[in-house]
């Protein structure tokens, strides 16, 4: 199983809608895909989305592309695919960092062992808990009846019954009646989280996590910023909705640090920020020993990283609070055959081999860059 070619690209595809944040908003997402051949002839496949260029994290799809052909590529080729732990070892010694471009490789080295063993990914990453899990949708259009129109239509078609509101750009009283206008309008058929994306500061959040707790919202996801772990723990100490950490906790380490501070009361998993398959389950085994609960995150991915992330969850108890791996869904096309299977509120766990999804090439060469 050696590894014989690493090709990364980067794709852009337009959003269904513009999806507003804290820190801007967004109506096209970026994509660096990874083919990874071995000499058997199987091609593996991996993703890393990123989220407004530089502005969730550091990294950009330019610079995970780069990373990706420049440094890493050169490290695999003539090795063998199966020694993942291995290789992610070899990462560290020529790259620091660059966690979402580990990541994508890292995705496309376990999709080309286990389609050469025939088997799905989840059963090289401990084998599945769960065949579905609880799917969030993310509200993000900034206006509160363009939003309480889209939760109906999501709970008609049976598609989400747990809403992720993305707060933190507009005036925080503005932003906390949109959210008790939404969650007023679902009550008892939904539930209602926020997102913050570290839009504000503790004096702001220890004024209005109250008050979203008071409309309903049972969880509010990175009120502060990522550094700031001590008003974290003020904020956790306090009654009400759980403070889920995202953008602070990123590494297995970050996650130690989030426990051993009482830094929130859950944390977002997702496996571009972790560095990969292999480190969100670290991440997990982490939050475990903590006591903090686990939400299956996103960043927006197509159905590649959608389902890649998929396998990874489906192999963690510690997933109690559902997933928001909805990226498919709020973009105009998709670039894999099959799609992700979504029924009754939920995901599907893909079956494999591998993470169950192969490229459309057509649609590659419609949506990347070069
Ligand atoms: C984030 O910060 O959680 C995930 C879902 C969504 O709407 O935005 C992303 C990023
Ligand atoms: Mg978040």
């Amino acid at each position: 199983m050696k590894i014989a070619a690493v090709d990364a690209c980067i794709v852009d595809i337009p959003t269904i809608r513009a999806h507003k944040l804290a820190f801007g908003a967004i109506s096209r997402q970026s994509y660096v895909i990874v083919q990874l051949r071995l000499e058997n002839g199987v091609t593996g496949i991996g993703e890393a989305a990123t989220i407004g260029g530089p502005s969730w994290s550091e990294e950009t799809p330019e610079s995970i592309r780069y990373i990706i052909t420049e440094y890493l590529a050169p490290v695999l080729v003539g090795q063998p695919a199966q020694d993942v732990e291995r290789l992610l070892v070899l990462f560290e010694r020529v790259c620091k960092g660059n966690w979402f471009a580990k990541a994508a490789v890292e995705m496309a080295l376990v999709d080309a062992v286990a389609r050469t063993l025939e088997v799905p990914a989840y059963e090289l990453l401990g084998g599945k808990v769960h065949d579905s899990l609880p799917l969030a949708w993310t509200l993000a259009t900034g206006d509160p009846a363009k939003d309480i129109d889209e939760a109906e239509r999501m709970l008609a078609e049976r598609r989400h019954r747990i809403f992720k509101i993305k707060i933190g750009a507009q005036d925080p009283q503005h932003d906390v009646a949109r959210v008790a206008a939404i969650a007023k309008a679902v009550a008892g058929r939904a539930s209602v989280q926020v997102d913050v994306n570290q839009g504000w500061d503790e004096v702001t959040a220890r004024k209005y996590v109250p008050q979203l707790g008071e409309a309903g919202v049972t969880l509010v996801e990175q009120p502060v910023a990522r550094w700031n772990l001590d008003a974290m723990a003020r904020l956790a100490a306090q009654p009400g909705p759980i403070i889920m950490a995202d953008e602070g906790a990123c590494s297995p380490r970050d996650v130690y640090e989030h426990g051993r501070r009482n830094a929130a009361q859950a944390i977002a998993l997702k496996v571009t920020k972790a560095g990969g398959l292999h480190n969100t389950k670290r991440a997990a085994a982490v939050a475990d020993a903590a006591g903090l609960a686990c939400y299956g995150g996103c960043m927006l991915e197509t159905s590649v990283g959608t389902a890649a992330s998929a396998h990874v969850f489906a192999t963690i108890p510690g997933i109690t609070l559902g997933c928001e791996l909805f990226g498919p869904r709020l973009l105009v096309d998709d670039i894999t055959v099959p799609g992700i299977e979504y029924s009754d509120f939920s995901i599907r766990i893909p079956s494999g081999p591998g993470f169950g999804v192969q490229l459309d090439m057509d649609k590659l060469a419609h949506y990347r860059r070069d």
